[in-house]
């Protein structure tokens, strides 16, 4: 076999003088860098707050929400041989065994509450399956193999222009787990209600009967056992927004 061939050397070696004057001048401009950074943190800490960030982070949020969080782009699938098992994590509402049956109340105002089971909110609506990456705050992420409906086919068979109300809350029954989705993530075509995990049925721990996912949001939103939808015309308290992550909370 023949060997690989060397790199090229590199005929512009510097001098001990240069390299000396080089690190210099590095430091220096780390040094300044470090001290502008220093002085732009004071100067962002003592800024007044907007919605609990100090004005020009919330401000660069809006930004990066309208410009890279528009939710008609769609988020990355896989191939389904990519998928496994994520860990199951929160475990906030988890409700018994037994209780995983009770029907899901679906709220929205001037109109009647009405209640639905998880088989019935997924049947007659069109079966949807993707393999995307679940993406938790802590730090690590799956790939999974999602099965279920579109929220958006569930608001629309719902025929009360539930989708004209800018917000929706998402609650497990005992209300200790809560989400708020502006209407745009809550209607984006991966934002799916789902009774299957991995091609099999969702097991209690990650959700049973049915939990939301969704691609446009962290692990935090896609809530597991379901069992309040509110539409909502003011923006809706958030669980973990509440313990001061970003309400959008967006991928
Ligand atoms: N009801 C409820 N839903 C929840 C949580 C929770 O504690 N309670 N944890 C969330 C978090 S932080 C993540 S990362 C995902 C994890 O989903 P999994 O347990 O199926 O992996 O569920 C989310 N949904
Ligand atoms: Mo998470």
């Amino acid at each position: 076999m023949s060997q690989p061939s060397p790199a090229p050397v590199n005929t512009t070696e510097a001098t001990p003088v240069q390299l000396r004057r080089w690190s210099r001048r590095a430091f220096a401009a780390w040094a300044a860098g470090g001290l502008a950074g220093l002085a732009g943190w004071r100067w962002l800490r003592t800024r007044s707050t907007d919605d609990g960030l100090p004005w020009p982070l919330r401000a660069a949020h809006r930004w990066n929400e309208r410009v890279f969080g528009s939710p008609a782009r769609l988020a990355a699938e896989f191939p389904r041989d990519r998928a496994g098992e994520p860990k199951a994590n929160g475990q906030i509402g988890r409700p018994d065994a037994g209780s995983a049956v009770l029907p899901i109340r679906v709220e929205q105002p001037g109109k009647p509450v009405r209640h639905f089971t998880a088989a019935e909110i997924v049947a007659g609506l069109p079966r949807v399956e993707m393999t995307t990456e679940l993406k938790c705050v802590e730090g690590w992420s799956q790939v999974v193999t999602w099965g279920g409906v579109s929220f958006a086919d569930f608001v629309r068979r719902l025929g009360t222009d539930a989708e004209r109300h800018p917000y929706v809350s998402l609650e497990t029954a005992d209300g200790d787990y809560y989400v708020g989705f502006e209407m745009a993530s809550a209607l984006h075509p991966q934002t799916l209600l789902c009774d299957r995990m991995n091609g099999e049925p969702l097991s209690l721990a990650h959700g049973a009967p049915l939990r939301l996912v969704s691609v446009v949001k962290y692990g935090i939103k896609n809530i597991k056992w379901l069992g309040r939808v509110r539409f909502a015309d003011e923006r809706p308290t958030d669980f973990w927004a509440e313990q001061g992550y970003d309400w959008y909370a967006g991928l």
